[in-house]
């Protein structure tokens, strides 16, 4: 890791003025496990436990305004029910397709592990390839492929990506709710939709789903040494599947559909992931072999 010259440029510094800001106005000294909130899953937090400290993003150094008008952006600090873990909800991100650069758009994953947390929980909407996941079908992200072309990392600094998304992790939130599927996520650099045909390279290549975020995140997240839990949020068949144009629309509707479901998901994961310790994910996998066989 080259984190000795990471740690010297803007970005990295703008990073621990970030976690330096929200450690003073939370009251919170240091986070276990980190949230990002994707479209459809605004109220998915609110089963977590006590908000102890919130905040416009804007209020702290390097966060954006978001690009949707009328809608705020808020930081919040939770302590989680049941564990006592302090959980940080980023409950907005900025989009590659803003043209702020990747450093923009990593900023509250970099400052989340600054904070002191170990686990980061990534969620987005996004289209759906296979026709059986319905609008409102979380699915649970096993890899990546980035096709933004684009990188958070600079320099020779080779991280390895073959788990990406922490399998201990994913093991968590199926013995919460068996029935989830997994997937591929395919990050485009949008904003807009996919044309048929590149719903069908993605298809062909490897995907399953496809959307505008995550997996720059999660690069960088892995580079802070973050253990990783991916999940996305169906809201829509990908571009061609159904025949049906796609609309924003469509995309609020599954969010509101699928929010008793996502939430409850949401809470019990977070709360088993730092019910073992200190939400890393050796404990995560130590509490999942613990449970094995008695809930699942
Ligand atoms: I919500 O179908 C949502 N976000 N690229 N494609 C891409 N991003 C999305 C989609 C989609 N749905």
């Amino acid at each position: 890791m080259t984190a000795s010259t990471a740690s010297t440029t803007a970005p990295y510094q703008l990073v621990r003025d970030a976690a330096a800001a929200i450690a003073e106005a939370s009251g919170v000294e240091s986070h276990d496990l980190a949230l990002v909130l994707g479209s459809g899953w605004a109220g998915a937090a609110d089963l977590l436990g006590e908000t102890v400290w919130q905040a416009e993003a804007t209020s702290i150094p390097g966060f954006r305004p978001p690009a949707v008008a009328g809608h705020v952006g808020m930081l919040r600090s939770v302590r989680v029910e049941g564990t006592g873990a302090r959980a940080l909800v980023l409950g907005a991100r900025t989009h590659f397709y803003e043209g702020a650069g990747v450093d923009a758009v990593v900023h509250g994953v970099r400052t989340a592990a600054a904070t002191g947390a170990r686990t980061l929980v990534l969620t987005n909407g996004c289209g759906g390839i296979d026709p059986s996941w319905r609008p409102g079908t979380p699915v649970l992200i096993r890899d990546q492929i980035n096709f933004t072309g684009a990188t958070p990392l600079v320099g020779a600094n080779f991280v390895d990506l073959t788990d990406l998304y922490t399998p201990a992790l994913r093991k968590i939130a199926k013995q919460v709710d068996p029935s989830l599927d997994e997937g591929v996520y395919m990050q485009f650099s949008g904003p807009t939709y996919e044309t048929p045909a590149e719903v069908q390279m993605a298809k062909v290549i490897g995907a399953h789903l496809v959307g505008m975020s995550t997996a720059l995140e999660a690069i960088a997240a892995r580079e802070a040494g973050l253990d990783v839990l991916g999940i996305s949020l169906v809201t829509n068949l990908a571009a061609g599947v159904s025949g049906e144009a796609l609309s924003h629309e469509e995309v609020l509707e599954a969010g509101r559909e699928a929010g008793p479901r996502i939430s409850r998901l949401l809470a019990e994961t977070v709360r088993r992931i730092t019910a073992a310790g200190d939400g890393g994910a050796a404990d995560a996998a130590a509490s999942a072999e613990a449970t094995e066989g008695g809930e699942a």
